[in-house]
């Protein structure tokens, strides 16, 4: 889905019209596109082709002509217009928490800064200060977000950075130089999030490859043109590498360009303990340098003793001894999954009705859906009453007699309330399938509070799932504070699962918490928190988080078949 990407773009314009002084209701309009269309459920090119842009709130006809000439064509020229008419750095100077477009500008006007390193200085030589609005509290807070900027300004969510690498790709296979294209680095490991994409071709003639490459759609401007290797600053700010090899040296570029380096280097002890080296080029033995064959990435690991390890092991070097030693988990696949625990519809804030949202669910091969709406405190969202809940009930009651290979379970996402009760009562809730209680609200309180909230609800006999459960957006809102070893431990007590939400702005757990629940014999539940038929799709993304915390079909709930997930929720049932 380009839905971030788009966000992000218009984002930009607002930011660049603010910049240039421009009329406050047109840039207020520009941020309230870009936030709908982040939020947006459902794919936007789907949108596009069906003709409904104009429908999404905050997308009037202007915004609307603007994004359909950038899914058409991959440009928007108004967009670089105005890129061309404020200085680049200015828009970074944007970027650092506390500042902002106005500030920016009285920045730009007074002390004349016009990119990170004028506003470092002048903060420093204590001139900001003296802008009008500013104080000496200011510049030390410009100062340290300057420093956060600085650490993750480079990183792009997994979500936005996959869809254009993969368009990228494509677009490469297409040339008749090239043999073959993978996508390497950190975004092949499925890293949350990346520094940049990395593409590697196999072709006779490097030389076609690197100038159509250059010339890519996306491309802004190149930063480094060689004959193996070119880097370019793409139109989203992301920056792409290629590197190009001859054929034969393919797999063992694939195997050195995929990572980690921390991985790279722990191959390399390896290698050199049985008289080995590896390289980008290949593996050669030590004396004498003889080129072993290696027809596929399989081979650089058969060469070592190991068996293969998938890209998302590869972080720290412990994934080579557990090769070694046999240990590696078999892991947890998309065919693993046989249905979806957490999924909205239209009784709540989904955009498709149930049985849409169990159509697409059963065409995907699942065996089950739960319908998991929010409950009633949840106003925005237009939670369930205990009603509404009631005739869902039936509506889905009546719906399963369709079939006879797939069920929708009933369920909910219940809030888990400021003190740690639940939105729902107990005999509600013990009436449905599956219950998913989430925090929505209070999102401020100290650690002590939240971890006592989430534990008071895993202590409730009929909740199954812990949905999102630090409550993290990327980019926009940092995880509430949990003491995650104890609610490990009482998950591990009470027998609760823990959601991997797959939704791309999410993914939560993370893989490393994840990884500890394993360790600690906590279930895990990777689902999507679908608001559409579409988002039934990022269940990829969660089972890349799932595959980095090493977790096997067997810590998987919703591996299980229906008979056994059945059996499991009743014992669940404390
Ligand atoms: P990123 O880009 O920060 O999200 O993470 P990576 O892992 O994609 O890092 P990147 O793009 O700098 O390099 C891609 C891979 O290439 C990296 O995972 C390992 C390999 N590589 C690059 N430079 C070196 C190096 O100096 N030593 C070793 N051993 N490997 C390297
Ligand atoms: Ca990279
Ligand atoms: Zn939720």
């Amino acid at each position: 889905m380009k839905n971030l990407e788009i966000a992000w773009i218009l984002e930009e314009i607002a930011d660049l019209l603010e910049l240039l002084d421009e009329n406050p209701f047109k840039i207020r309009a520009y941020r309230r596109a870009a936030r709908s269309i982040e939020l947006l459920p459902e794919d936007i090119e789907t949108v596009w082709r069906d003709g409904r842009l104009g429908r999404i709130e905050g997308v009037g006809k202007a915004i609307e002509e603007k994004v359909s000439q950038w899914l058409a064509t991959g440009t928007m020229p108004f967009y670089e217009e105005l890129k061309r008419r404020v200085p680049p750095g200015l828009l970074e100077v944007v970027r650092v928490p506390g500042v902002g477009p106005k500030v920016a500008l009285a920045l730009h006007r007074e002390l004349g800064v016009a990119g990170l390193y004028d506003l470092e200085r002048a903060c420093r030589e204590h001139r900001v200060r003296h802008v009008k609005g500013l104080g000496p509290r200011s510049e030390a807070n410009i100062l340290a977000g300057i420093e956060r900027l600085r650490r993750q300004a480079a990183r792009t969510p997994l979500g936005m950075a996959i869809p254009i690498a993969r368009e990228m790709a494509a677009a490469l296979e297409t040339l008749p130089a090239v043999r073959r294209v993978a996508i390497a680095g950190s975004l092949r490991r499925g890293r949350e999030t990346v520094r940049d994409v990395d593409l590697l071709v196999a072709s006779p003639t490097p030389e076609s490859v690197m100038e159509a490459f250059v010339r890519l759609p996306g491309v802004e401007r190149v930063i480094a043109r060689g004959d193996t290797k070119s880097s370019v600053i793409l139109k989203v700010g992301l920056q792409a590498d290629l590197r190009v090899v001859a054929q034969k040296e393919f797999p063992a570029a694939l195997h050195h360009f995929t990572g980690s380096r921390e991985h790279n280097v722990a191959m390399r002890e390896l290698a050199h303990s049985l008289g080995l080296t590896i390289s980008e080029y290949g593996v050669f033995r030590l004396a004498g340098g003889e080129r072993l064959p290696i027809s596929d990435e399989a081979d650089v690991f058969r060469t070592l003793g190991l068996e293969y390890i998938p890209p998302e092991l590869r972080e720290d070097g412990s994934e080579i001894d557990a090769a070694r030693e046999g240990r590696l988990p078999r892991l947890v696949e998309p065919g693993h999954i046989r249905g979806d625990l957490h999924v909205h519809s239209d009784w709540s804030d989904g955009v498709h009705s149930i049985a849409r949202m169990a159509e697409e669910a059963r065409r995907r091969g699942y065996e089950y859906v739960a319908i998991t709406d929010h409950s009633r405190s949840l106003g925005i969202a237009r939670g369930l009453t205990p009603e509404r809940l009631e005739e869902q009930l039936e509506e889905i009651r009546r719906l399963n007699r369709r079939w006879d290979d797939f069920r929708i379970l009933t369920g909910c996402e219940v809030d888990i309330l400021r003190d740690g009760s639940l939105d729902f009562d107990d005999e509600l809730l013990s009436r449905l399938d599956v219950v998913v209680a989430s925090v929505h609200s209070g999102l401020n309180q100290d650690e002590e509070t939240m971890t006592e909230r989430i534990i008071r609800a895993m202590h409730n006999p009929h909740v199954d799932i812990i949905g999102h459960p630090t409550g993290r957006v990327l980019g926009r809102r940092d995880p509430y504070p949990v003491d995650m070893t104890r609610i490990l431990e009482v998950a591990a007590r009470t027998g609760t699962a823990l959601e991997i939400n797959g939704s791309p702005e999410r993914l939560d757990l993370k893989d490393v918490h994840a990884r500890w629940a394993r360790d600690r014999g906590v279930m895990l539940c990777v689902n999507t928190d679908a608001h559409s038929a579409d988002g039934l799709g990022n269940m990829a993304f969660g089972v890349t988080v799932a595959r980095r915390a090493w977790l096997e079909p067997r810590d998987v709930l919703n591996c299980l078949p229906w008979p056994e997930l059945r059996q499991r929720l009743k014992d669940g049932r404390r």
